[in-house]
């Protein structure tokens, strides 16, 4: 949890020394609350609003049957580009995050895309699995053992676990440079685990073993699930992979993601 201060026209965020340890070593961080439930309240309803026109919600209820010829990860995009909230986006991280993560990057640093991008997923009938998602990082790894920049994840709704949160694999952004030969991607290190190797190759069932961490090359590896309550945000380090999951709730899964980059980055 962070410290809290509010004042009559704004809160001010600070993070303790534990959270930014725990920050550094996990790569990820849980802030509660760092969005107003106003702000998400107004973006949830502009969502809703949209999906209203486009014929994606009918009765107030998914119309997931429309998106179905679409694999599951796909629909995230196509919804994406189809709901267009641009607007309440555009101010969802309030200035005080962005000090923060600037803070925590240990410089400035510039958002990748001028509106954070919004993830939907509609509820999906498949049972929930880790088995074929898609662990990836959004840059190329650095050479250095130096933190490019931050990818923030703002919860708009409540969202419970198997509800198509984002999955962080919690650690991973060290062990590309714990080894010899580095930086090696975490990917091919943990292809070579003996636990982790069933998590890529389709065999991570049941899943709750990887929520819990173990260690490889001595880094505490584990899955994060990105749930929680609406205003929350997930601070990344963007050499975690991470991953789309399946939304097996009846709920619509509302996240948006911002990239921010260390401006002096070459
Ligand atoms: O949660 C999702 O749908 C995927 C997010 C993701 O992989 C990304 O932002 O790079």
């Amino acid at each position: 949890m962070f410290n809290l201060v509010a004042t009559s026209t704004m809160c001010l965020m600070e993070l303790s020394t534990a959270q930014q340890t725990l920050f550094r070593d996990r790569g990820i961080l849980h802030l509660k609350g760092a969005i107003s439930k106003k702000t998400c309240a107004a973006l949830q309803q502009a969502v809703l609003h949209e999906l209203d026109r486009l014929n994606l919600r009918v009765k107030g209820q998914p119309a997931s049957s429309k998106l179905q010829h679409l694999p599951p990860f796909q629909q995230v995009n196509v919804l994406g580009q189809k709901v267009n909230v641009d607007a309440p986006l555009a101010g969802l991280f309030p200035a005080e995050l962005l000090r923060l993560i600037g803070a925590l990057s240990g410089t400035t640093v510039k958002p990748n895309e001028a509106v954070p991008q919004l993830l939907l997923s509609f509820p999906h009938k498949d049972e929930w699995t880790l088995n074929r998602l898609n662990w990836h990082l959004d840059l190329a790894l650095p050479s250095k053992n130096e933190i490019p920049g931050i990818q923030a994840f703002a919860l708009i709704a409540d969202l419970k676990p198997r509800g198509g949160a984002t999955l962080a694999l919690a650690g991973s952004h060290r062990l590309p440079y714990a080894g010899p030969k580095n930086p090696t991607p975490a990917l091919a290190i943990l292809r070579e685990d003996e636990t982790f190797k069933d998590l890529l190759s389709g065999r991570a069932q049941p899943p709750e073993p990887f929520f819990h961490p173990r260690p490889v090359n001595g880094i505490e590896i584990q899955v994060v699930e990105m749930t929680g309550q609406a205003g929350d945000v997930y601070l990344m380090d963007l050499r975690v992979l991470h991953s789309p999951s399946l939304n097996a709730t009846r709920a619509i899964r509302m996240m948006a993601t911002g990239r921010f980059i260390k401006a002096d980055r070459k």
